[in-house]
């Protein structure tokens, strides 16, 4: 017995040494990897999904990845190993505009196709950008939210994610241009808070708005994790009818404070789509179909056909399409969506 565990152990040897490792690979498929903010975000989790079912129709790996707390340090530890992985793409929902430039740069080179989705990094970082919405329509939009909960006037405030966070600082620069508009001349941007993504901490950035500000008149946060916090606390104290809620919030989470009439509408996209949009992005440029360039091309499964055009700041995107109004007609059938 012992002599035929050392023959076949000799033999494997044997093969180790003149088959390339790809073929001993349990699976030689390639890997397409997207890297969340944090862990234990319901809205990261569904674009996740939706990027993991885009790679896996398309018959590939999909490796989905999100460090425990939502800082560039962390991140940049995952696309290390990630780079070691040899994945084909990495996709990152990015914790910081510039921080992950030399890491990314890193990753081109070694020829990792990379891109960001949802909260972007620099040009110089990416090759093209997801985005799921018009970032200036989106701040216009909640301005205009803001206005006509405030009644024309009076102040308000933003409870937003990480300071570092770019998509949420794209949305709050065209927020802070909208209302530098003669219309928005009696609304007063008192704060702008950051409750970092965390459930707890958003919790607390409530509590001090409306500690610091007893004359608030609406809460926007552009931040699922923050809206959804800011409801709760609003709720709790027994807020309704005098501090106003909006902005950008997971039907599922919120559909509770849409029907008590805490937040009278929000916004949102479908965070699965935006997933699976960096699906076909990815295999896209992996495959060489599209470069990332302003004219691109692709076709994105059920979504149907994309083309990249060019972002705000100055690099190139591909957008999923507009935002979407969530009130209570139609809370109760897309808190079973997501
Ligand atoms: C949070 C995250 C995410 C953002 C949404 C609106 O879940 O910050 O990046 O797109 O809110």
């Amino acid at each position: 017995m012992k002599k035929i565990v050392i023959a076949v152990a000799m033999i494997i040897a044997i093969m180790g040494m003149v088959l390339p490792a790809s073929v001993f690979a349990a699976d030689a498929k390639p890997k397409y990897a997207i890297v969340f903010k944090n862990t234990g975000n319901p809205y990261g989790e569904k674009q996740l999904e939706g990027f993991k079912t885009g790679i896996e129709e398309q018959g590939f790996e999909a490796i989905l990845r999100s460090p425990d707390l939502p800082t560039a340090e962390a991140q940049i530890q995952i696309i290390e190993q990630l780079i070691a992985q040899k994945v084909a793409s990495i996709c990152i929902v990015a914790n910081d505009y510039d921080a992950l430039q030399p890491v990314l740069k890193k990753a081109s080179a070694q020829g990792i196709k990379v891109f960001s989705l949802d909260s972007s990094v620099n040009p110089a970082s990416r090759l093209t950008h997801v985005n799921q919405a018009d970032s200036e329509k989106i701040g216009q939009t909640l301005i205009k939210a803001a206005y006509d909960m405030a009644g024309g006037s009076g102040e308000i405030a933003i409870l937003s994610a990480t300071s570092q966070a770019s998509n949420q600082n794209i949305w709050i620069d065209f927020m802070k241009k909208e209302l530098a508009k003669p219309e928005y001349k009696n609304l007063k941007l008192v704060k702008v808070a950051y409750g970092d993504d965390l459930r707890d901490k958003s919790v607390s950035e409530t509590e001090g708005l409306l500690r610091s500000y007893p004359n608030l008149k609406v809460i926007i946060a552009p931040t699922t994790v923050g809206i959804a916090a800011a409801g709760k606390v609003l709720t709790d104290k027994g807020l309704k009818g005098k501090v106003a809620l909006t902005g950008l919030g997971l039907p599922s989470e919120m559909a509770e404070y849409i029907e008590n009439g805490v937040c009278g509408y929000m916004f949102l996209w479908n965070p699965i789509d935006v997933g699976y949009l960096g699906a076909y992005t990815a295999t896209a440029l992996v495959t060489g179909k599209i470069k990332g360039a302003v004219g691109d091309k692709f076709s994105a499964g059920k979504l149907g056909n994309y083309t990249i055009t060019k972002a705000p700041d100055g690099g190139t995107e591909v957008l999923l399409g507009p935002p979407f109004k969530f009130d209570k007609s139609n809370i109760a059938m897309w808190k079973k969506v997501y």
